[in-house]
């Protein structure tokens, strides 16, 4: 068989394969039709539906496929009439690289500009600046070495095609840009690890502030739900023991030491501005990471350990709302490590006041005691008035308890 008449024989065939697939896809949409005129559903916009693409993503490969066999075909062509090549695909592919280089370039531009926008808000805490300055400084100088070398890889791509006027030059080895890039980047890396350790190093041990000492918050995690404990009017948080975990007790809480006698449990966390805040976290089950995006906290909360982080927020919920221009502004903490199925419903809100505000918040939560596990310790059923630090050790009540503790 001659190479023309095999050439008109494949495209046949082809055209024959793609006639079929049309009159299929036809048939099908006769069927839908049928089907719609019987019982008419709403579906929705049409590009909302996963077939929609599903059907594009096919009909662009068919495209791509048609358009080779037609250049194979042209090329084959040019081949039995014994004339030059037709398309010179090194060109092609270097004109190709070019243009990837420059849409990907706008890309990136286009990623900073529309999706910058679509960061976090400023850092809501005292030490959340210093990440942010730590990130944005990684940012500027990975953006730049990321730009270089994609106009060098790409650019290359594009300059150093094949032409039949060059020869390519064996260069095996050089030890100068061995040296360099090797030295460099370690310099760099250096620089930006030190950085990362002693910001790290300012967060976690900074000298406490006698004036301006933190309160207590406690967090335990658990699948999939977070509980809230606030130290009292003590401002400490009462010791746990997890066998003392029961249906009445979820937490554990050992109500025979007096700290946990005015703890109080709390749906939401509300926290003043400008005041430290000792986050003191573990976790009934598996690992959770207790996550506040905007203060940029995060932390595991681990089975059998205690984990602790202070910091201190200093933008109240109201001044966010008018910095981010939205009233439906919301501080959350979350989970931020997958924990199961219902990892996505542990989070909470939490809420930066004045300190005013906080105090008359606190007033109103209730204190985790409950009569019935006043009966389960053997504590008298008159409530405890909460009272401040000083005054605990003259109240008649508390008296009593250590009483009734010593029983
Ligand atoms: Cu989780």
């Amino acid at each position: 068989m001659s190479l023309r008449k095999f050439i008109s024989n494949k495209s046949i065939a082809a055209l024959a394969v793609i006639m079929t697939a049309f009159a299929n896809t036809s048939a099908f949409a006769q069927a839908a039709v049928a089907e719609t005129a019987k019982k008419p559903v709403d579906m929705g916009p049409v590009y909302k539906s996963a077939i929609f693409y599903a059907l594009a993503f096919l009909l662009l490969c068919l495209f791509i496929a048609i358009i080779g066999k037609a250049l194979k075909v042209y090329e084959l062509t040019r081949e039995a009439q014994d004339k030059p090549k037709g398309i010179n695909w090194n060109t092609v592919n270097a004109v190709l690289f070019a243009l990837f280089l420059i849409v990907g370039l706008y890309g990136v531009y286009w990623e900073y500009t529309v999706h910058g926008n679509m960061i976090l808000p400023e850092a809501a805490s005292e030490h959340g600046k210093k990440i942010d300055q730590m990130f944005n400084i990684t940012l500027i100088l990975t953006t730049i070495v990321f730009i270089a070398t994609h106009i060098l890889l790409f650019g290359f791509a594009y300059y150093y095609k094949y032409t039949n006027k060059r020869k390519a030059y064996y260069y095996p080895h050089n030890n100068t840009i061995e040296r360099v890039w090797t030295i460099v980047p370690a310099l760099v890396l250096t620089v930006l690890v030190l950085m990362g350790f002693l910001t790290w190093r300012s967060i976690f041990y900074k000298i406490e502030d006698p004036n301006n000492k933190p309160i207590s918050i406690e967090v335990t995690s658990s699948q999939f739900a977070w509980a809230i404990r606030y130290a009292g009017a003590d401002g400490v948080v009462g010791t746990k023991n997890f066998k003392l975990i029961n249906s009445i007790n979820a937490l554990g809480i050992d109500f025979k030491d007096k700290n946990t006698l005015d703890d109080q449990s709390a749906d939401e966390m509300v926290i003043p501005v400008n005041k430290p805040v000792r986050l003191i976290l573990n976790s009934k089950d598996v690992i959770h990471s207790f996550f506040m995006p905007h203060f940029r906290v995060q932390l595991n909360t681990v089975p059998g350990m205690t984990s602790y982080f202070e910091f201190t927020p200093t933008i109240t919920t109201e001044e966010m709302k008018a910095k981010t221009n939205d009233p439906t502004f919301k501080y959350l903490f979350l989970c931020n490590k997958i924990c199961g199925d219902g990892h996505y419903k542990m989070q909470k809100e939490v809420k930066v006041v004045s300190i005013a505000e906080y105090e008359a918040w606190l007033k109103e939560q209730p204190t985790y005691l409950t009569d019935d596990l006043r009966k389960e310790f053997n504590l008298p059923v008159t409530p405890v008035a909460p009272a401040p630090v000083d005054a605990v050790a003259d109240t008649a009540a508390v008296k009593t308890n250590q009483l009734a503790l010593k029983n």
